[in-house]
């Protein structure tokens, strides 16, 4: 029967952001699980099982197994409420559990057998899909809690051919990688498959713009309408060739928290994160040298970010002015859609403190604001904006990131995803329709084909990396 009171006691809900539910006794049997890796005393994965409103759960040490062979050990653990399907995050230290839990990889199942003493299923999740038994160890010397899990061969129930289009193993970049569920629809009407070509094909123009900079992930394994996570972690079972590097998680004070965050600098990495169904990538303004160290920023960046009642037409008329101020210092400003709401202006720079890009990219956004009240905001405040291009310039601050140009985001126009997308000046200035102004994966490609990396300058390409002013001159 399932029953969470043993989950209930183990845990104190002022202490642990873990969620808490009841039963839920009106949900449908369900389909859906979870693998969540669990850096607590030890490293294990939780393999949860979503049935009869709860969630059935094993903890793995080692993980699931890659292929059929010795079964591993499972410890058989409570029942846990169906919010735990999402959830990722810190339990505090001295809490049960204490320790990171991240979402490493989540879809659906198919039962074959669930009995008290064995549970055969089929998963199809993005980074595991394949036959599994759990069953009740034999043996004397066992906790009643200890079961073991096996793979097993991927003879049935999916017919060979079909599981073999669904999941092909492709060279590529020389790496061999393992693609899954391609026909899952991400956007409406588009699949997993599109995404994934459109990541390789754009990946000469995006990967300069990655190579060093630590990823700030958002995955959306049951696409855009579904829950979505952050991922800021490599994982202890990322492919070893994968360049990782630890270094302070943006959003911890003080530095106290480390994360082992991907660095994207081959085609495989970029086919892999698609995979699984990574749709944003978002940098920070700096990079790590080739020995893991982080280097002063590289580029400045303005966000512009339109309040109630004003759209992305409004903000290329103040991406107009910023690039005035940049220019008049000095620098080469680009442009580009975020593929949201708004637009950025990056410029390439060379600064000997972290903290200058910010600085001066406050005094650019307390300028316009002062010239025109009316139409720019230098404040965050929500309830300032209506009416207004709030000039963000916090996202300079080390701890944060911008969405990457030529990222996907998490939308769809017109039938398609959008892309952010980088624009020459003479766009910027010509645009009067929000529709100029979106952009598809198609339309990026054929203006890559047509016009390059309109970005480049903001890489310092083509261009001498000037010195940042200590304010804008203008003001
Ligand atoms: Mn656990």
């Amino acid at each position: 029967m399932p029953d969470l009171s043993e989950y209930n006691a183990k845990r104190d809900p002022a202490r642990t952001p873990e969620p808490f539910g009841e039963v839920d006794g009106a949900a449908p049997t369900g389909d859906r699980f979870v693998v969540q890796e669990h850096h607590a005393r030890r490293l294990h994965y939780d393999v949860r099982f979503e049935r009869d409103g709860v969630l059935v759960c094993w903890a793995v040490p080692k993980g699931l197994p890659d292929r059929p062979g010795a079964p591993r050990l499972a410890v058989h653990t409570e029942d846990h409420p169906l919010e735990y399907l999402e959830f990722h995050g810190e339990i505090p230290a001295g809490e049960y559990g204490g320790g990171s839990m991240t979402i490493w990889d989540s879809g659906h199942y198919e039962v074959e057998k669930w009995s008290d003493r064995e549970v055969a299923v089929t998963l199809h999740g993005e980074r595991v899909d394949g036959r599994f038994v759990f069953f009740k160890a034999e043996s004397g010397d066992h906790d009643a809690k200890d079961w073991l899990v096996q793979r097993r061969k991927s003879d049935a129930p999916t017919p060979a051919r079909d599981k073999s289009a669904q999941s092909p193993r492709v060279a590529v970049g020389g790496r061999s990688l393992r693609l899954s569920n391609l026909d899952k629809e991400l956007y409406p009407d588009v699949p997993k498959a599109s995404v994934i070509d459109y990541y390789a094909r754009v990946a000469d123009t995006l990967l300069p713009h990655l190579a060093g900079r630590p990823l700030t992930l958002r995955r959306f394994p049951d696409g855009i309408a579904a829950p979505w996570f952050y991922e800021k972690n490599a994982g202890a079972k990322a492919p070893d060739w994968m360049r990782s590097v630890t270094v302070p998680t943006p959003g911890s004070s003080r530095g106290t928290t480390t994360a082992n965050f991907i660095v994207v600098e081959e085609l495989a990495t970029l086919v892999y994160l698609a995979n699984l169904a990574v749709l944003e990538l978002h940098v920070p303004q700096w990079r790590v040298d080739a020995d893991d160290v982080v280097q002063t920023p590289d580029e400045l960046v303005f966000d512009l970010d339109p309040g109630e009642g004003t759209t992305v037409v409004d903000c290329a008329r103040i991406a107009q002015r910023v690039r005035d101020v940049l220019v008049a210092d000095g620098l080469e400003p680009c442009p580009k859609t975020s593929g949201s709401k708004g637009m950025q202006v990056s410029a390439a720079v060379r600064v000997d403190d972290p903290g200058r890009t910010s600085a001066y990219a406050k005094g650019v956004a307390e300028l316009l604001a002062r010239e025109t009240p009316r139409s720019v905001t230098s404040v965050m405040a929500k309830e300032r904006r209506r009416g207004k291009i709030f000039v963000d310039w916090s996202q300079n601050n080390t701890a944060k990131t911008t969405v990457a140009p030529y990222s996907l985001r998490a939308r769809a126009a017109n039938g398609a995803p959008t892309v952010s997308t980088p624009l020459t000046w003479d766009e910027v200035e010509a645009a009067q329709e929000v529709r100029e102004l979106t952009f598809s994966p198609a339309d990026v490609l054929a203006r890559i084909e047509a016009d390059g990396d309109l970005y480049a300058a903001a890489l310092g390409e083509g261009i001498t990396r000037p010195d940042l002013p200590g304010a804008p001159a203008a003001g």
